[in-house]
């Protein structure tokens, strides 16, 4: 991979274990809030910086967005035909408990905010016992082991052409449960009775054995949040994209996620995601 959408895979991966290395001795909540108001940990701000400068010094990147900064940053002269967009520590709230985060990558052919319809790849890696990169591109996905090395950043393909197994096996629902919409809540009433409850509380955890087993992820519409919790630009795009590379489908309820048109950059949306049929069952509930 030697094209700039190409350099922005290989400095995410190679960012990868810096990242990870950061998150001993920074989970500790810092004064301020990101643009969400929601309290940013030193560990999420490591993540930014580093993810930030970087890509910001790849020939071809016009500008650098994140959840944890209010703009968009352009690069020297804003030059370039790609827009990135990162979640630099999804999930960090987990950091406190030791479990899974990740790092969501979107890259746009066009400025922020963008719909999902002008996403070139995107990617998210995963902070699990292992590192792995998880990357869709030219409508295919393919899995990565991300090793540290004495000879450097190795990346190692796992998986190709990674698909939604057929059959679902498990679901996560975020929110509280008297915060949901009672359409949603019916359609959930019947996932229990067929699926298995895996909820980790970082999407990039939940996604990924949405991906492993098949079946449905959401953060919904709340009676209290009526765009839910997750970001388009930052979460539900590139996740979005993810899984319909995948094979899979993804909605705000009503369409693809990667068609709703933005006019924020820290907007949310509701997120839906997974087997297509489970999604077109849960658009159908909310119809
Ligand atoms: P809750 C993490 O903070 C995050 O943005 C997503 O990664 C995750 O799906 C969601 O929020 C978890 O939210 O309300 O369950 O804590």
């Amino acid at each position: 991979m030697t094209d700039t959408v190409s350099r922005i895979v290989d400095v995410v991966t190679e960012t990868a274990p810096d990242v990870r290395a950061g998150l001993t001795g920074r989970r500790e909540y810092e004064t301020s809030e990101n643009p969400s108001g929601e309290q940013m940990l030193a560990a999420d701000r490591h993540a930014d910086e580093l993810l930030e400068a970087r890509l910001l010094a790849i020939d071809g990147v016009a500008s650098y967005a994140s959840e944890e900064r209010e703009e968009v940053v352009e690069s020297e002269g804003a030059k370039g035909d790609y827009h990135v967009a990162c979640d630099p520590l999804d999930g960090s709230s987990n950091l406190k408990s030791n479990n899974v985060m990740g790092t969501i990558l979107a890259v746009y052919d066009q400025p922020l905010p963008a719909p999902g319809r002008a996403l070139v790849a995107a990617g998210y890696v995963l902070y699990g016992p292992i590192t792995t990169l998880v990357l869709a591109r030219n409508g295919t996905v393919t899995e990565y082991v991300i090793d540290d090395t004495d000879e450097g950043v190795e990346r190692r393909v796992v998986e190709q052409e990674v698909t939604i197994p057929t059959d679902p096996v498990v679901y996560g629902f975020g929110g509280r449960v008297p915060d949901w919409h009672d359409d949603f809540e019916g359609f959930v009433r019947e996932i229990e009775d067929e699926l298995k409850l895996r909820y980790g509380g970082a999407m990039i955890g939940d996604v990924s054995q949405v991906m492993e087993y098949g079946g449905v992820f959401a953060y919904p519409s709340l009676q209290s949040a009526e765009n839910g919790k997750l970001r388009l630009q930052f979460e539900g795009n590139p996740i979005g994209y993810i899984v319909e590379c995948a094979g899979g489908r993804s909605s705000d309820g009503g369409q693809s996620l990667l068609a709703v048109e933005p006019d924020r950059l820290h907007q949310r949306v509701p997120v839906h995601v997974g087997n297509t049929e489970l999604i077109e069952r849960l658009e159908g509930a909310l119809a």
